[in-house]
């Protein structure tokens, strides 16, 4: 499909669909489905799309973890809310992933067989409640940092997902932070909680944003500066995860907890915090399939795809029955 939202080729430049492309995207308009793409590109929004579809399905699981074990029905009720609304961010971002042309079960069944990441975050531990605080807090909160310059992202289903999904996050964020504030104000024994889930969430939160841009522990095959072209990423890695950081220290000392890094501290020159550097061998190690929970989380989200076939195929042949009745006899063969 030729592209002509008022982004004219120069007179007597010859219009293709690669030039058509690269004057949608320095003209700041979105790719939709239709548009020409490179295939670089399709394949690139699959990979992260996925990816983003993946992680809020599995991120359902560190903290599904403690629904039955609430402390009150309220918060059951909340993180129950919560939950669910992961599992329909997964929704829109698996729909946004089909307008590339791909099909959802089969991102699935590469996500199960190890062909596809989700956010390395997902592969720790959620050991007490107050890990239900910090991930809303820290989790949810890089997750804002890194998502809100997605909804400015070239690819318009893609971006107009993300639109929705921050607003939802920066409530989830806040829930987190609430639930905190009040462990907070109660005993030694839960501000004992509150601290040491901190800081089993901290680093892991920074390597959310990704690989450094520079240094040995750079991907080799780092897809930033080729995503930024295309303004799909609008940030690096490293921008974003100096943001969060930025943002963070002073939430946690309102909190009145420590961060755990001793090299933490204000740069009055750059007018931001310096940090330490998170174990880039950790994260490695991590998104190749060998964190604390890896295995443990592939199998349950392989299982409920086991056991959730026979939803699937009644599902479908009720629609299949539904459209036969419904449907004029000429559409319904
Ligand atoms: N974990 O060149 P880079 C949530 C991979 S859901 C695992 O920087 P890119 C939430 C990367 O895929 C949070 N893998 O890549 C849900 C690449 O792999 P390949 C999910 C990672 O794509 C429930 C390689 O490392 N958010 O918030 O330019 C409850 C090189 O990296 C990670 C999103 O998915 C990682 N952390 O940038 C609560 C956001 N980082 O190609 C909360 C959308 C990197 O070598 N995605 N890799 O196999 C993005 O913004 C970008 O894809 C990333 C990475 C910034 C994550």
């Amino acid at each position: 499909m030729s592209v002509d939202r008022g982004v004219k080729c120069a007179p007597g430049e010859q219009e293709t669909p690669e030039s058509g492309f690269e004057r949608l995207v320095a003209a700041e308009q979105r790719v939709e489905p239709r548009d020409a793409m490179p295939d670089a590109y399709r394949a690139t929004m699959v990979r992260q799309i996925a990816q983003h579809a993946h992680s809020e399905i599995i991120g359902m699981q560190p903290e599904g973890n403690w629904i039955s074990r609430s402390p009150s029905l309220r918060r059951k009720a909340i993180l129950l809310a919560k939950v669910q609304d992961e599992a329909g961010h997964g929704l829109y971002l698996y729909s946004a992933a089909e307008t590339l042309g791909v099909d959802r079960d089969d991102l699935t069944r590469r996500l199960v067989e190890g062909r596809q990441k989700y956010s390395s975050i997902f592969n720790y531990p959620s050991l007490s409640y107050a890990d239900v605080g910090v991930i809303g807090w820290l989790v949810d909160g890089a997750a804002i940092c890194n998502q809100v310059p997605l909804c400015r992202s070239s690819y318009g289903p893609y971006a107009r997902a993300m639109v929705r999904i921050c607003k939802e996050e920066s409530f989830h964020q806040r829930q987190g932070y609430e639930l905190l504030l009040t462990m907070m104000r109660g005993s030694d024994a839960q501000r004992e909680m509150v601290q040491d889930a901190t800081n089993r969430w901290w680093w892991p939160s920074l390597m959310m944003f990704g690989p450094p841009d520079t240094g040995d522990a750079a991907s080799p095959h780092g897809h930033t500066e080729q995503s930024m072209r295309w303004r799909i990423k609008r940030h690096t890695n490293d921008e974003l995860r100096q943001r969060f950081v930025d943002m963070t220290v002073p939430q946690a000392d309102a909190l009145g907890v420590t961060l755990p890094d001793a090299e933490l501290a204000w740069n009055a020159e750059r007018g931001s915090y310096d940090f330490g550097t998170p174990d880039w061998d950790e994260f490695k190690a991590v998104i190749s399939g060998h964190g604390p929970c890896n295995a443990e989380r592939i199998a349950h989200r392989r299982a409920a795809l086991d056991d959730g076939a026979w939803v699937r195929e009644a599902a479908a042949a009720h629609a299949a029955k539904v459209n036969t009745h419904t449907l004029p006899l000429s559409m319904s063969r």
